[in-house]
């Protein structure tokens, strides 16, 4: 029987389990990975992968739209552009593409032994799957989340969905309701706008409760010029329609109001599956998750939980993170999962927002005073003048460049090419947050995680070197200001809260 035993199964084969047994078997491990659909989870179906793809449709639909008769551009007919041609596209092609990769990078390239099939958990060291019994002396949970679903009317309704549905979607709904303004919905709301759907999103609290002001406000003051509605602190009641959804109904300052909608978006939040676990007598949380230690152990020995089914954060480095962490465990060694600076990003087409560290007011009540090296700054002109120099044009300061078209925002008088934000304790000198709505710059965010959790200075900024024109330009804007003794920064509020 001993050689039939692997050191531990994997169960569930998404970013968390596909890296941690990758990262066991490196170690020297012998894992088993038991999958029922496809390696690498919903990344390449239906969240990271396909929404990189589909906001990349977006953007090109949405500058197709802002350059069309414009300049030396020729008028582009959009009367045929369809969100759903761009999902039929993703799946015929994307996902199937991506899950091959997965399947031949993990099995083929590094010789992971992959089980496919529904598995059931016996005991802590066996699992079945298409009724053969695999043994194992760890077992690490990896069965990923589902979305929230509210218990309201209607929610079963044909022309309801999820993230899970958007690649799935065949017809082009002419007006969506987003219930929920957390990433994924505000993400949602972007996507889905430039192909001519009318968006509004409902969110019971607050939109992107964590994110910057300045980064907040930037989004929604291009919302508003894009048409696309924001409520907050609205109760959604009900989903109303015959045979599909017709309306949404809800609560609104003591009001009833009726949102008439072919198409309802949820995304109010993930829930981990932590069910297949349960039998085991791991603790479960209030939110459904799998509890674990910084180890991703569970309380019950020799079993983990990596991924989304330990609770968030729901991030994609974090899965994998998780997984890495239980092998080196299981390999014998004692680390510990670090959830400090863990970067947060957003696609909002044509642009993308990435933030890491601290807020801005969340800096000032840590630290008191703080500076900020911000572009642009000062307040917006109201009214932008394409392709025109403009009175106002230097209170978009320097542009913020990433891919080609983010200059083109900026002269289309769009005035809505980006905005980046780096807040220093002026004591120390240290950055304690970067924030940034641009494009292609979240790369660089992943670096600056790390400078920040190294406590990285205004003046050791100063010194690197500058790709430039770059998306962020953290390094050019720190070295205008480090010559300072007191440092100042760059100074002011970018937009007031009326501007949106
Ligand atoms: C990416 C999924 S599509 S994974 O994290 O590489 O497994």
């Amino acid at each position: 029987m001993a050689n039939d035993e692997y050191d531990a199964i994997w169960f569930g084969g998404g970013a968390a389990g596909r890296f941690g047994a990758a990262f066991h078997k490196a170690l020297g491990g012998r894992p088993l990975i038991v999958e029922e659909h496809h390696l690498g989870g919903e990344c390449h179906v239906c969240r990271c992968a396909f929404e990189n793809f589909f906001s990349d449709q977006a953007s090109m639909a949405e500058l197709m739209r802002l350059y069309s008769g414009k300049s030396w551009y020729p008028k582009i007919d959009l009367s045929h552009i369809s969100a759903a041609k761009a999902a039929e596209l993703y799946r015929k092609v994307g996902q199937r593409a991506f899950a091959d990769t997965m399947k031949h990078q993990t099995e083929k390239q590094l010789g992971i032994e992959v089980v496919w099939g529904k598995g059931k958990i016996i005991d802590k060291n066996a699992v079945e799957v298409n009724g053969k019994i695999y043994r194992g002396k760890n077992l690490v949970i990896g069965t990923g989340s589902r979305p929230t679903m509210p218990d309201i009317p209607g929610i079963d309704l044909p022309g309801v969905m999820t993230y899970r549905g958007h690649p799935e979607m065949k017809t082009d709904p002419k007006k969506m309701v987003i219930m929920g303004g957390g990433k994924i919905g505000i993400g949602k709301a972007a996507m889905f706008a430039p192909f001519n759907i009318e968006v509004t999103v409902l969110e019971k609290y607050t939109c992107l409760p964590k994110w910057d002001r300045d980064i907040r406000n930037f989004i929604f003051r291009d919302f508003k010029r894009r048409g696309i509605k924001i409520y907050e602190g609205i109760d959604v009641k009900e989903i109303k329609g015959k045979e599909k959804v017709e309306s949404v109904v809800a609560k609104f300052n003591g009001e009833t109001m009726e949102f008439p909608c072919d198409a309802v978006m949820v995304s109010i939040g993930l829930t981990p599956n932590s069910e297949p676990a349960i039998p085991l007598g791991v603790k479960i949380g209030k939110g459904n998750e799998i509890m674990i230690d910084e180890g991703c152990r569970t309380n019950v020995p020799g079993v983990y939980a990596v991924g989304d089914a330990a609770g968030p954060p729901y991030f994609m480095a974090i899965a994998r993170k998780r997984g890495m962490i239980a092998a080196k465990n299981i390999a014998g060694e004692d680390a510990k999962m670090d959830y400090s600076f863990v970067p947060d990003h957003i696609y909002v087409p044509p642009l993308e927002a990435t933030s890491v560290g601290l807020t801005e007011a969340e800096a000032r009540e840590k630290y008191g005073d703080v500076v900020l090296i911000q572009v642009p700054w000062g307040p917006k002109p109201k009214d932008p003048k394409p392709e025109e120099y403009y009175p106002g044009f230097e209170n978009q300061g320097l542009p913020v460049c990433g891919r080609i078209h983010t200059l083109n925002l900026l002269f289309y008088g769009q005035n809505r090419n980006g905005l980046v934000k780096a807040i220093v304790d002026p004591k120390s000198r240290k950055y304690v947050g970067f924030h940034s709505v641009g494009d292609g710059a979240k790369t660089a965010f992943q670096y600056l995680s790390y400078l920040l959790k190294i406590g990285w200075t205004v003046d050791q900024m100063a010194n690197l070197h500058e790709v430039f024109l770059n998306a962020e330009h953290f390094v050019q804007l720190s070295r205008l200001v480090a010559g300072q003794k007191e440092l100042k920064g760059f100074a002011g509020q970018v937009y007031s809260e009326d501007d949106f």
